[in-house]
């Protein structure tokens, strides 16, 4: 099987320093968690970022601040801005961190229920813009996926020529509004994608672990961090990030899964710059 690259999602949007005081918000906080992440075996760190009281912004000068501070402690990591933000963002606010050219980005590929009254917009159109966008700058997105519908309409924006081989998915699952984070669903979400993709699989809440297990057995990748569970264990709040990773790292060991460098993930993943 091809070695394990493990994305560490540190920060995310709706998360709080309330829910796990380790949750980073500034700049030097996010160093942080992004080297005990990578120290502990991720290769890819999926980048929110936030004011120093704790509010996400998509502001292009936050995310710089950042990315820098992560390469200096992590200097060849790979960095993956999220182009979804927070939920009631404007496109254009969404679209800031691309505008610094990072190896990836995410693309949000449907619109979903996100709890309560809350909807994370992505409508067809609005893929199609940002696809173009993340494109044209010669980044790779990776297409974050939380039902089925979300995977088909990757598939047919590719026939049309807007998103482009090689594809690379993360499949949520978990998400309130989304699908649900069980065995049959991941089976089924695999299945549907197309050969030659590579996938990554993050479970939310309580289904962290157990998605990260499926996906090391069957050949997939695996994405843990503070934006989809803060806890290392029931009742027991990670104190880093590192930890979470540590904790994937430890499944994966178990059944003789490799992990990847950064290196070794450019490669699996086809990522050419
Ligand atoms: N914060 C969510 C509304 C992404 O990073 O692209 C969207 C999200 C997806 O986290
Ligand atoms: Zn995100």
């Amino acid at each position: 099987m091809e070695k394990l690259v493990i994305t560490a999602c540190i920060c995310g949007a709706e998360v709080t320093k309330e829910i796990n005081p380790a949750v980073p918000y500034t700049v030097d906080e996010i160093a942080r968690e992004a080297k005990s992440a990578y120290d502990a075996g991720a290769a890819i760190i999926h980048l929110h970022v936030r004011d120093d009281d704790g509010k996400p912004t998509q502001s292009a000068d936050r995310y710089r601040l950042c990315m820098d501070a992560i390469k200096k402690v992590c200097p060849d990591v790979i960095i993956q801005p999220s182009t979804g933000g927070a939920v009631g963002m404007s496109n254009d606010e969404r679209l800031q961190p691309i505008t610094l050219n990072p190896e990836m980005a995410t693309l949000d590929c449907g619109t979903c229920n996100f709890g309560g009254d809350d909807v994370f917009v992505n409508t067809e159109n609005m893929i199609i813009d940002f696809a173009q966008k993340i494109y044209a700058r010669g980044i790779m997105p990776e297409l974050e996926v939380f039902d089925k519908g979300m995977i088909d309409m990757a598939l047919r924006l590719h026939k049309k020529g807007i998103i482009k081989t090689p594809m690379h998915f993360d499949i949520v699952l978990g998400v309130n509004g989304g699908m649900s984070a069980s065995a049959r669903d991941l089976v089924f979400m695999v299945e549907s994608l197309p050969q030659g993709a590579t996938w990554t699989v993050a479970g939310i809440g309580r289904a962290a672990f157990p998605m990260a297990a499926f996906a090391i057995l069957m050949g997939g990748h695996v994405r843990v961090g503070f934006e989809d569970n803060v806890y290392l264990e029931k009742g027991v709040p990670a104190k880093s990030n590192g930890e979470l990773v540590a904790k994937a790292v430890r499944i994966a060991k178990e059944f003789a899964r490799e992990i990847a460098s950064p290196d070794e993930a450019r490669k699996i993943l086809g990522l050419t710059r």
